[in-house]
């Protein structure tokens, strides 16, 4: 279908395209099965240009656009979202200090990551605080000229891996969501420290560790923004990089439909390709409907979202909760036209439906996605 992209958004999904197939496709089950982190595909994509997409143009960025991330996310996403989640990750990790940071702190950590010299982490989920994002009991104090860190995080992407770390504490236990404040922390800082590595149903590219904060010090000027304004960070975050959590479903389905159809062409039944069934093409047609109408949404959430609105939430849920319902339902099904042969191992539709999963749980469940948009639509009909 037409996407009426501009030139410069054609040569995002070219780029992000020649380092799938080259890079990510032929590498991505040997990362899968060794839970490897694909440190080089990283760097290649960095140094085409693609870790700067979010970022301004005057810290070392692309200056592009949700729109431009999200047709990045949907190309390597149909490689491998593990690979995909990794990158994501990155630019997760740096939108807090893109939202709220001072000039100097944009200045010292944008143009690295940019640059593909560091990546990135977003440090929010705890034990006790993953839906109910204001519950979280990290904590930080200020003294002297320091802010100590006492805490642990849980389940974060890229942990180990990223060398700044974006992390929510509470500076004021009695202000609630008020009470939360956002810091940078860097690998290497006195008190932090990376967990093992989890070992994952999927997604296994991606690296997933604890954060520990142990009497951890670090410099009074890595508050990001102002004492308090945390959670609202926080939030600000995760509405402008759910969009790339649907792309990455809608690259996953594509690379799932795409092998289901050429597989149904060649596999042969009673006779015939099974393509030639009408219950093959059933499954198919809907596959390939729902892809389509998630593709849809995805890009005219992007956009919207593009256009600066003061309300991002309600579409931003809204194109995460479809685009990856529809690729756990897209992924099943591609196991299901592909039968004992998609089952299997050594063929990569099982990998996509184990990552799949992932999509529909992190960066807010679509349970909380449904909450956010029920919420907003709640508003809107009281004006
Ligand atoms: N943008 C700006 N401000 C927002 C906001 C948004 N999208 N959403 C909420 N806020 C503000 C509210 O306006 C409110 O401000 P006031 O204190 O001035 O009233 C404050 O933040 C608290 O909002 P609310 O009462 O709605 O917070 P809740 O604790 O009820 O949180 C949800 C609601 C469920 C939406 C939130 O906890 C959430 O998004 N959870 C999922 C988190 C998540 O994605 N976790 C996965 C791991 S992160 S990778």
């Amino acid at each position: 279908m037409e996407r009426f992209l501009t030139e410069e958004q054609q040569m995002i999904v070219d780029i992000a395209r020649q380092i799938t197939d080259e890079l990510i496709i032929p590498n991505r089950a040997e990362l899968d099965e060794k839970h490897e982190f694909p440190r080089d595909i990283l760097t290649a994509m960095a140094k085409a240009d693609l870790f700067g997409i979010p970022i301004p143009e005057e810290y070392g960025g692309f200056g592009g656009s949700c729109l431009d991330i999200v047709l990045a996310l949907e190309e390597i996403g149909r490689g491998c979202i593990g690979v995909g989640t990794a990158f994501a990750a990155s630019a997760l990790g740096i939108y807090p200090i893109m939202i709220g940071g001072s000039p100097e702190m944009k200045d010292k950590y944008l143009p690295e990551v940019a640059a593909g010299n560091k990546f990135a982490a977003f440090g929010l989920t705890e034990a006790n605080a993953g839906s109910d994002a204001s519950g979280i009991r990290t904590t930080a104090v200020l003294d002297g000229d320091e802010w100590v860190l006492n805490g642990t995080k849980q389940w974060i992407t890229n942990g180990g891996e990223a060398q700044i770390y974006t992390v929510v504490a509470i500076t004021d236990k009695n202000k609630g969501a008020r009470g939360a404040s956002m810091f940078v922390v860097e690998d290497g800082d006195p008190g932090f420290s990376c967990g093992p590595k989890e070992v994952k149903m999927g997604i296994r590219a991606s690296s997933t560790t604890e954060l520990i904060f142990k009497d951890c010090r670090i410099p009074k000027d890595r508050l990001i923004g102002r004492q308090g304004t945390g959670f609202i960070t926080v939030m600000k975050t995760l509405d402008s990089s759910r969009p790339g959590i649907a792309a990455l479903g809608v690259g996953l389905a594509q690379g799932a439909l795409d092998m289901a159809v050429t597989y149904a062409k060649q596999r042969e039944q009673f006779g015939k390709p099974i393509i030639g069934f009408q219950a093959i093409q059933h499954l198919l047609a809907d596959m390939a409907t729902t892809l389509e109408a998630a593709r849809a949404l995805t890009y005219a959430a992007a956009r919207h979202i593009d256009a600066h609105p003061k309300d991002m939430s309600k579409v931003s849920s809204m194109c995460k909760v479809f685009a990856t319902d529809m690729a756990m339902k897209v992924t099943t099904d591609a196991v299901q036209v592909m039968g004992g042969y998609g089952y299997m191992c050594h063929y990569p539709a099982e990998k996509m439906m184990r990552d799949a999963k992932i999509l529909q749980i992190y960066e807010g469940t679509n349970q909380v996605q449904r909450n956010v948009i029920g919420q907003e639509l709640n508003k809107e009909y009281n004006k």
